[in-house]
């Protein structure tokens, strides 16, 4: 019996020693099994910190590009306003420059085109751009507020005066259809005139323009551009062929054109009210002596002795105080266009109108 149990136990003690020794020959299995869940949860951990750093990091990234952009821009907006103003700098200086050019012109006895400011378009390097100064003699074109000149001075008469006959034949010569003729001389005269009474069925007045999408009413006053005949509703068109030709001074300044400064031989036409064809009126330029006449007789004189009657009666004139300059600037990344009209009393110098093109 004693002997049974001591080899149980002894079974009992080889089996334990056993189950030891399967442990101890086998000690990977227990601590791979171990070093797995450590390694594991190690590995979630190390993840969720990589996944933080990079959406850490791509917010500083946005952050720091969105930080640049936005420095860069306003660097582009300083640059850009500097220049902006040097360019209106640069304008200043040219419109300073074209009065003292046509200064010294309007010194001598006549206007003419061999006098400095009638270079055509000077252009003048400047740093970091160019300026360029296109002047020209706005007597040198017809002027459309002779119609409400005209109409101050008949009072209401009615009557197309001669100067706008002058325009019907500007038209004419224009090969502009008598219709749109009709059409815009007398909705340029009711436009212009102080009452709100048609002159005429081809006129028109407030009632007209008020059904205009939108509505606006007749001026009723001297015009202010050539930008404004749009409103009156005229094939712009054909009105078009025409501005090249016409100019709108201020009120009072009479229909006057240099003889010395004007290039288009059909303003020659219009004014002699058709005494002259185109081909004569060109001649008339050609000839005119290279520092223009110094007087309207000397012009005269040299014509047939039967026209020079008519040819005294024409509005025509040897000098200017009304000059146009087309200044252009360009500086780094600005553009600026602006039409300075100028008008001179005497030597003074006076800008009664500036046209920004640039907006
Ligand atoms: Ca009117």
């Amino acid at each position: 019996m004693l002997k049974a149990g001591v080899k149980l136990g002894l079974k009992v003690r080889a089996n334990l020693k056993r189950g030891t020794s399967m442990i101890a020959a086998n000690p990977l299995r227990l601590t791979t099994s171990k070093y797995d869940r450590d390694t594991f949860a190690q590995g979630e951990q190390q993840g969720a910190a990589l996944i933080i750093v990079l959406v850490v990091t791509s917010l500083v990234a946005i952050a720091a590009v969105t930080v640049s952009e936005q420095t860069q821009l306003r660097i582009y907006l300083t640059q850009n306003q500097r220049d902006s103003l040097q360019a209106k700098r640069y304008l200043q200086a040219a419109e300073s420059h074209a009065i003292l050019l046509l200064q010294a012109a309007i010194k001598e006895p006549t206007v003419h085109l061999q006098q400095s400011w009638a270079n055509g378009r000077s252009d003048f390097e400047i740093d970091n751009g160019q300026l360029s100064i296109d002047i020209t003699d706005q007597r040198s074109c017809l002027n459309l507020n002779m119609m409400a000149d005209q109409i101050e001075q008949r009072a209401g008469q009615g009557l197309l005066s001669k100067d706008v006959a002058q325009l019907k034949y500007l038209m004419a010569e224009l090969n502009i259809s008598a219709a749109i003729q009709n059409l815009f001389i007398y909705r340029l005269k009711d436009w212009v005139d102080p009452d709100s009474e048609r002159s005429d069925p081809y006129g028109e007045e407030d009632a007209f323009y008020l059904n205009a999408e939108p509505a606006y009413l007749a001026a009723d006053a001297a015009l202010a551009g050539l930008d404004e005949l749009a409103l009156l509703q005229v094939d712009m068109k054909q009105l078009s062929v025409m501005f090249p030709f016409v100019c709108v001074l201020p009120v009072g300044s009479g229909n006057r054109i240099n003889l010395n400064t004007v290039l288009q031989p059909e303003l020659l036409v219009a004014l002699s009210n058709g005494l002259f064809d185109r081909s004569q009126a060109q001649s008339i330029i050609n000839s005119r002596p290279e520092q223009g006449y110094q007087s309207l007789a000397e012009f005269i004189n040299v014509q047939e002795e039967s026209l020079r009657p008519a040819i005294a009666a024409m509005p025509l004139t040897l000098s200017s105080s009304f000059f146009r300059a087309d200044l252009k600037v360009s500086y780094g990344r600005s553009l600026k266009q602006r039409s300075v009209f100028i008008r001179f009393e005497g030597d003074n110098a006076q800008v009664y109108k500036r046209v920004n093109k640039d907006g």
